[in-house]
C-alpha cells in the first residue's frame, strides 16, 4: 500500500503536468470493423475493491456487434455494467447481454452509463499506469489492449479536451 501515498504526495505534481502538456496518452485499436479509442479509467484510492473502465467503440461495419466480457489480470473479476435511473437514484447493474454496438455508430463507455467493471482489485490502479483489458466481442472477436489511468475524480480524455480547466478545478 505504500505506493499508493506516494502517488497521493505526488497527485498535485503530476496534474499540474497533465495540464500543461494536455492528455498525454492516448491510442486506438482496431478489431474487425471495430475502432476502440478514450480508453481509460480512474487511479483508485487505497483498498479500493472495484474500479471503473471506459472507452469508446466505432462500428464501421454493416451488423451490429456486441460486447460481451472484459477480462483483466489486475481484477479477480470483470463485469459489464450499466447505469440507469431508479425512483430518482442512479444505480448500477450487469448489463445482462452485454454491450451493443449498432452497425454504423458509435457507443461510449462513461462513468455515468455503460462501463467496464474491475472488480476484486489486486493493488489498485495508480495514475499513468496502464491497465490491461482483453475486450471480447460477440463477432469481432477478442482483442488485447490496455486503459490509461486518469488521475482520481478525472472526468475522462474527451472531456479533459473539451473544457478541462473547468472540469479539473471542480475536481479539487
Ligand atoms: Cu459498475
Amino acid at each position: 500500500m505504500s505506493r499508493h501515498i506516494f502517488f497521493a504526495a505526488a497527485l498535485a505534481a503530476l496534474a499540474l503536468v497533465a495540464g500543461i502538456a494536455g492528455p498525454a496518452s492516448a491510442h486506438s485499436i482496431k478489431v474487425g470493423s471495430l475502432t476502440i479509442t478514450d480508453l481509460w479509467t480512474r487511479a483508485t484510492p487505497p483498498n479500493a475493491p472495484t474500479a471503473g473502465g471506459y472507452l469508446t467503440i466505432e462500428n464501421a461495419g454493416d451488423e451490429p456487434d456486441r460486447l460481451v466480457s472484459a477480462t483483466s489480470p489486475l481484477a479477480g473479476r470483470v463485469e459489464l455494467h450499466q447505469m440507469s435511473m431508479k425512483d430518482g437514484t442512479m444505480i448500477m447493474r450487469p448489463a445482462e447481454n452485454g454491450i451493443e454496438i449498432p452497425a454504423g455508430q458509435t457507443v461510449t463507455l462513461a462513468p455515468s452509463g455503460f462501463h467496464i467493471m474491475f472488480m476484486e482489485l489486486k493493488d489498485g490502479f495508480a495514475e499513468g499506469e496502464k491497465v490491461p483489458v482483453v475486450l471480447t466481442f460477440e463477432k469481432a472477436g477478442s482483442v488485447e489492449t490496455f486503459l490509461h489511468v486518469q488521475a482520481i475524480g478525472s472526468p475522462g480524455p474527451a472531456a479533459e479536451m473539451d473544457h478541462g480547466a473547468d472540469e479539473q478545478g471542480a475536481a479539487q
